[in-house]
């Protein structure tokens, strides 16, 4: 059942590509023995294969669906593979001293209880890869703003010329950033990654910020919170938020801390500071960059910069490089993405706020830019979370609420006292008694504060019907304005 799947067309091209691998790998490849089961036919499991294929070593996939949707693919890139689909395969766990499983499955189902019980080593794709891995890593986590964080510490590793490997939880999983000729990793890690995470030892350890998400994942805050900051387990430097008292490391041996924020710093430290009437993000005394240098509208976006420079100045990338990324740094699309404006209303695209801590984010970020009222298009797939944060973010606002989706009714029950609420059925819909309601120096913004799942099929289509919804409304708007 567990036969050595690579062919001898493969033990060539294997033996080819170990010239570049270390010894190490070299006396995996010998012993064959082990049993490695992958569980999950998505983007990890698919990084897995890949990864043993290219090391020798034998494995059997395992997917607790029936009929995964990503199988086609799956068994075109990998044809002569042993996998099993659906429930009943318990022996394949029970026989499996190695289980590798993907980040969708949560932790208690029973798989997991099975596989601890008879002493398997159960553990995760980022362990896999820190295995692996010869070059530093950074690793990036928090609730929310990791991509945007991500994604600006690899620009600066660009700009200063580091061949870095950007991913993880964003983009290429981190098994397929893997190469020899890397000088850097940038790693960004979701809780459910790290929660089966033991040994990734990065460089630069970085939680941007804890809010709730995944509740319906995680048992309770303080899982949620223990998985985030895993992150800082044997990082030789941990950059934290000191404004978010769930960032800052529990337990720190031999290791260097910086904190980021937007107050004025202490030494050695990331804040911000006036210098000749001017702000400026500094570390202690030293200025690193003027706030108006940076291109992203929103003091999260500032935050955001500061945790980034943090992160870049422990893994010694010099400023000038991290100065240029920041200047030329345009932001990821569907966060607070400025989309247009239609007789004289801004309309935002935030559709990545997942979670509350995200719209309430954007709400304080983009508030103090608005001259009228907030339009807000919120709701979607809940993920049990509770919304009360987001009405305290509300209250001192002009806001009117457009609301959508499963969470429609839970946010209207806790909003409906204070602010105008309207439910629609779409987001088409949603977009266009927003701009029924609003007037010139108002802002519609679409941050649900919730997944997509419920109607979309990712963030990513969300953002795009909000835009093509507000794309339908222009020609209207510069008739009427002409
Ligand atoms: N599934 C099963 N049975 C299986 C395997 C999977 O039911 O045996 C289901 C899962 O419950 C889930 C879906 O299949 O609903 C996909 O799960 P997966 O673990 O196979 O997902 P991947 O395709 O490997 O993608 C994962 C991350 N997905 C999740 O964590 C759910 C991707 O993050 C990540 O980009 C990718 O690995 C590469 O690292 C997505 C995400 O939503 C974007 N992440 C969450 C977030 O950002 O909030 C954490
Ligand atoms: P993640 O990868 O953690 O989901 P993204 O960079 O994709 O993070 O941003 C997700 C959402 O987080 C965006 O919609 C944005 O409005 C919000 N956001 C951006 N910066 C911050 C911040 N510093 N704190 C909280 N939320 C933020």
């Amino acid at each position: 059942m567990f036969a050595k799947v690579a062919n001898i067309e493969n033990d060539r091209l294997i033996i080819n590509e170990l010239t570049d691998l270390t010894e190490r790998n070299v006396m995996n490849l010998i012993q064959t023995d082990k049993r490695r089961l992958i569980v999950g036919l998505g983007i990890t499991g698919t990084s897995c294969m890949r990864h043993f294929l290219r090391l020798g070593l034998s494995f059997s996939v395992l997917d607790t669906r029936e009929q995964p949707p990503e199988i086609k693919a799956v068994l075109k890139e990998f044809p002569h593979i042993d996998i099993r689909f659906g429930a009943g395969h318990e022996e394949w766990v029970d026989e499996a001293n190695e289980i590798y499983i993907s980040p969708g499955i949560a932790k208690d189902d029973p798989l997991f209880a099975t596989a601890i019980k008879h002493g398997a080593l159960v553990s995760g794709d980022i362990d896999l890869f820190a295995r692996q891995v010869t070059a530093p890593v950074i690793a990036i986590s928090g609730s929310n703003a990791k991509s945007t964080v991500t994604t600006l510490v690899g620009e600066m590793a660009k700009c200063a010329n580091i061949d870095a490997g950007v991913g993880g939880n964003l983009g290429e999983p981190a098994l397929d950033l893997l190469s020899p000729s890397r000088e850097a990793y940038v790693l960004e890690l979701s809780s459910f990654q790290l929660e089966r995470c033991s040994d990734l030892q990065p460089k630069v350890a970085c939680l941007l910020n804890v809010s709730a998400d995944h509740m319906d994942r995680h048992q309770n805050m303080m899982a949620y919170h223990q998985a985030k900051q895993r992150v800082y387990r044997g990082a030789q430097h941990i950059v934290f938020n000191r404004h978010d008292h769930l960032t800052a490391p529990l337990r720190t041996v031999d290791v260097s801390i910086k904190s980021f924020g937007l107050d004025v710093p202490d030494l050695g430290q990331f804040g911000v500071k006036a210098i000749e009437g001017q702000p400026y993000l500094v570390k202690g005394f030293e200025p690193l960059i003027p706030v108006s240098d940076i291109p992203l509208i929103g003091d999260h976006h500032i935050l955001n910069t500061l945790a980034a420079l943090a992160i870049g100045d422990a893994a010694g990338f010099p400023l000038p490089a991290m100065q240029m990324a920041i200047k030329q740094f345009k932001g990821l699309p569907h966060r607070c993405e400025w989309v247009d404006d239609v007789n004289g209303v801004r309309y935002i695209n935030d559709s990545k706020a997942t979670n509350v801590g995200a719209t309430v984010a954007a709400l304080r970020g983009l508030s103090s830019t608005v001259s009228g009222s907030i339009v807000l298009i919120a709701g979607g797939q809940t993920k049990d979370a509770d919304f009360s944060a987001l009405i305290t973010a509300l209250k001192p606002l002009s806001c009117k609420l457009v609301l959508l989706g499963e969470g429609a009714d839970a946010i209207a029950a806790l909003a409906s006292d204070q602010h105008e609420v309207l439910l629609v059925d779409s987001l088409e819909q949603a977009v266009s008694v927003a701009e029924s309601i609003s007037q010139k120096g108002d802002l519609v913004l679409l941050s649900p504060a919730c997944a997509s799942f419920d109607m979309f099929s990712g963030f990513e289509q969300r953002g795009n019907s909000f835009k093509a919804a507000v794309a339908a409304l222009s020609p209207t708007s510069s008739e009427a304005q002409q």
